[in-house]
């Protein structure tokens, strides 16, 4: 049954104005109507909506109250890898940030910088097609995030169609999703008239009702979002500066930072710092520092990224902030790979937005350096959300008695941790290492049990309900010794540990099962190999495409791989090389534990993911620059000159050495035409 037009239009026409108001309200702070209006306008496209449930749109304002829960989160890839950003705490790190921009461009006058408050927020992707907010997702890894379209859909700073015209066919658009201070305060004035649990800070606040399954739950929440950048469509958009960038993204509805400017040079970093540090109270979110970024696009392109940031932006943090308590005492942690990790107890503190009850001394020399004792009064430090540590001890408040007789003498891991507290085992600290080890390995349960928190972790194989309590229990009755024994586990056996029903146990066996099924990378991720976070772990899924290729990979087979380099190399080696791990391995892929043969979704998406261009001579269509984003927005890198691991060198006229070199080298050289085919068929096909 069709709707008349007249309908049809009159929905049309409400959706607009609604959006118009929306904007208005939401973005500019300046309302347009009165709120009773307002709801009449809401009301009127809800009846017409519900009367002709074929009038529904994605990007109807009716949308944004949310929708039925989910299940879990689906994964995401980005169109274009999310960066990080490197950090800077000191003007020297500035000035040396500025002079490597510099040396790298060759320009010994000041470079333009955009400079924009840091957000203290969650980095998110959205997704725009033909104008209209299709899908979104959180960070994630940088590659892949959470995908949280209908918790997005309900935040009214979130243009639901773009406005005026001029975006690509596909834009991803960049921004945080935050919490304004007053919103947050009068959250948790509600939350606890309600009797529900209150918010640690406003960026707590903001992660935790953005990842609500029911996106009712969201609607219900104020948070607000800022557009700082883009992603996929960035290279068509056509613009020259990165202030110019973040002009579009105003006008096509996104709220952006009125604080963003453009300065010159390092004195021009170091002031804006300044003036948004004294603005930093009154304004009516929380930031965390600000952002410097290379204003000019070619120049960003050709400055690039190291590993996984770029080398063109950098965030100069506010120092991280600071409080006063006393020692407890001072215990030790084991990590999963063994380091020993003195911990000061301390007296509850109120620091940086949450209380701290603990905080890391890091080894036993900065124990020793900082001389913490027991009993001694302590700053510390908390930024963000890094683990909080304990920067000094303030001398003038140590007692007494200790000045004078010292009780408590300097703290010695020796003396105080002769073997291993959780196992026994001889703690062993190599020459030149800062870091002293629990020589127990598997053996030691606390390294057992971290080990086993690592694999069963949401990005490793994400094995809801397994925390660290009841890894605990299992670790602690010997029911588990090994990753491998959680597939062997049943309900009868896990409902007969404390405090678990027999719901649990039977949730717990599902998600169990549930994680047989997993991708390559993560099941690298979670063995819990020293040193492959899961970046790596990524690469190397894709550059060995199985796991008998990487087990068998020798030190120089393995630094074939993107970014692995002779540590990581001989972690993965020495990793595989133990005897004890191989069964571990043995155990779980006879548990079941598979993936597919296909590549990772976004592989799909990204058909040049992990290989390396140079491009050398002139192509006959594409400019170079045009080339070098096409590569880059397929997930390919493109490389400024030729070693054994560049995939492909693309040559155009009159290509020089790199040419030369390519051939020497073996490498595969194909023409311009043979790029398009790659971007459009990838590199498996
Ligand atoms: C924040 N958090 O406000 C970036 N950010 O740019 C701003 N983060 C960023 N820019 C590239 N303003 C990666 C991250």
């Amino acid at each position: 049954m069709s709707v008349p037009a007249a309908i049809q239009e009159r929905a049309a026409w409400l959706r607009s104005e609604i959006e118009r108001h929306n904007h208005a309200y939401y973005v500019l702070d300046a309302p347009t109507i009165p709120d009773v209006e307002y709801d009449r306008l809401f009301r009127e496209l809800q009846a017409l909506e519900h009367d002709h449930p074929t009038l529904m749109t994605v990007d109807s304002p009716t949308q944004r109250v949310g929708a039925a829960p989910l299940k879990a989160f689906p994964p995401l890839a980005h169109g274009v890898p999310m960066l990080s950003l490197n950090n800077a705490f000191e003007p020297a790190e500035v000035e040396a940030f500025d002079q490597r921009v510099r040396d790298a461009l060759g320009t010994i006058v000041a470079v333009d910088y955009a400079v924009e408050p840091k957000f203290d927020g969650l980095a998110i992707s959205l997704t725009y097609e033909q104008g209209v907010f299709v899908r979104g997702a959180t960070r994630g890894d940088g590659a892949t995030g959470e995908e949280v379209t209908p918790n997005l859909r309900t935040l009214h700073d979130i243009p639901l169609r773009l406005r005026g015209s001029g975006w690509p066919a596909r834009l991803e658009v960049r921004g945080e999703v935050l919490m304004f201070k007053a919103d947050f305060d009068r959250l948790n004035e509600k939350q606890r008239a309600r009797g529900e649990k209150l918010f640690a800070n406003p960026r707590n606040a903001a992660a935790g009702s953005l990842r609500q399954l029911d996106s009712r739950i969201t609607a219900a929440r104020p948070l607000s979002f800022f557009a700082y950048g883009v992603g996929a469509g960035g290279e068509v958009l056509g613009a020259a500066t990165h202030g110019e960038v973040l002009d579009r993204l105003a006008a096509w509805g996104f709220p952006v930072a009125m604080e963003r400017k453009i300065v010159q040079g390092v004195r021009g970093l170091l002031g804006y710092f300044d003036e948004i540090g004294q603005r930093r109270a009154q304004l009516p979110y929380d930031i965390d520092g600000v952002v410097y970024k290379v204003n000019r696009l070619d120049w960003q392109n050709t400055l690039g990224f190291v590993s996984r940031a770029p080398r063109f932006a950098i965030a100069h943090k506010f120092p991280a902030e600071e409080a006063m308590t006393t020692v407890l005492g001072i215990d030790v942690q084991v990590g999963r790979t063994g380091a020993i990790t003195p911990v000061a107890r301390l007296q509850p503190v109120f620091v940086g937005g949450v209380t701290v009850t603990n905080a890391t001394l890091h080894n036993e020399d900065e124990v020793r350096r900082k001389d913490v004792r027991v009993d001694d009064t302590v700053i510390v430090r908390r930024a963000g959300d890094v683990i909080p540590e304990v920067v000094s001890v303030v001398i003038e408040k140590r007692p007494m008695r200790d000045l004078v007789t010292p009780l408590h003498d300097p703290w010695s891991l020796l003396r105080h941790y002769p073997v291993c507290p959780e196992c026994g085992s001889a703690i062993v600290r190599g020459a030149d290492e800062a870091v002293a080890r629990c020589s127990g390995g598997l053996f030691c349960p606390a390294q057992r049990k971290q080990a086993l928190l690592h694999f069963a972790a949401r990005r490793a194989m994400d094995i809801e309900g397994l925390g660290d309590k009841l890894v605990d229990q299992l670790v602690d009755a010997g029911l588990v010794h090994t990753p491998a024994d959680l597939y062997r586990l049943d309900v009868a056996t896990l409902s007969s540990l404390e405090r678990m029903a027999e719901k649990s146990a039977n949730n717990l066996v599902a998600a169990i099962d549930k994680s047989r099924q997993t991708t390559l990378a993560r099941f690298i991720f979670a063995l819990g190999i020293r040193n492959v976070g899961e970046a790596t772990a990524r690469d190397l899924a894709r550059h060995f495409g199985d796991l008998d290729a990487l087990m068998a990979a020798d030190s120089d087979a393995l630094q074939a791989v993107p970014d692995v380099g002779p540590v990581v190399a001989a972690s993965i080696a020495a990793f595989f090389a133990e005897a004890h791990n191989r069964e571990v391995i043995r155990g779980l892929l006879e548990a079941g534990i598979s993936w597919s043969a296909e590549p990772p979704a976004n592989e799909n998406v990204q058909p040049l993911a992990g290989k390396t261009f140079v491009l050398t001579g002139t192509l006959p269509t594409l400019k170079r620059d045009d080339a070098k984003a096409m590569i880059e927005a397929a997930g390919g890198k493109v490389a400024g000159s030729v070693s054994k691991k560049t995939d492909y060198v693309v040559a155009g006229e009159e290509a020089g050495s790199k040419l030369e070199k390519a051939v020497e080298l073996g490498v595969t050289v194909i023409d311009e035409a043979a790029l398009i085919e790659l971007l459009t068929q990838g590199v498996n096909a």
